[in-house]
């Protein structure tokens, strides 16, 4: 495993970092859960970045992944991607998960950012199996890092204790 990736335990709102990656819907216009939280956090310039990219190119589909200013957060941006809902997984679930993860590592290369953080991309409302998320991720960030120097530090920041465990025991491996 790539020594650039680390694991904390907590809410990514706090964390100092180039970007914060957000677990957003299609529509960019905030929800529940860590989106929710992010919003709350980052304050009213977020969304209206979301709003004026949103006039560009409606939305943001499943699997991409679009920047905005972190606003009032301590992280600079804020890259906000859309999970797959996990629908019994012959829905193309878990590409578009892994998709999650490496567009969102492509916008951030493309905007000179060195240390970015994720939460657990569809593992809550969007009801993605916890341990087949985990090993997505896992697997995902480490290709990339394979093809990428510039990145210096990714996080994984869990919120509960169930992806807090699966990651440490996938990242002790
Ligand atoms: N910091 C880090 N992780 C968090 C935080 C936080 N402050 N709060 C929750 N989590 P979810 P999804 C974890 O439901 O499944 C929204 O309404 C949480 O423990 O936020 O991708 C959007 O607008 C879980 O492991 O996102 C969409 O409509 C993980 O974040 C929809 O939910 C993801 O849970 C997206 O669903």
């Amino acid at each position: 495993m790539d020594d650039r990736i680390k694991l904390q335990q907590g809410d990514i709102t706090k964390l100092q970092v180039d970007a914060i990656v957000n677990a957003a819907n299609s529509s960019l216009m905030g929800g529940g859960g860590v989106d929710g939280a992010i919003h709350r956090a980052g304050g009213k310039q977020i969304l209206e970045e979301c709003k004026q990219i949103v006039n560009r190119q409606g939305g943001c589909k499943t699997g991409n992944a679009v920047i905005t200013t972190g606003g009032k957060l301590p992280a600079r941006y804020v890259i906000h991607t859309v999970g797959p809902v996990w629908n019994g997984g012959k829905h193309n679930e878990e590409e578009l998960l892994a998709n999650c993860y490496s567009n969102s590592l492509k916008i951030a290369a493309g905007n000179v950012i060195k240390a970015i953080a994720f939460p657990n991309i569809s593992t809550g409302v969007y009801r993605f199996p916890k341990d087949k998320a985990a090993s997505i991720a896992v697997k995902t960030v480490d290709a990339f890092l394979h093809t990428n120097r510039d990145m210096e530090e990714v996080i994984f920041i869990c919120f509960d204790d169930e992806n807090y465990g699966l990651y440490k025991r996938l990242l002790n491996n």
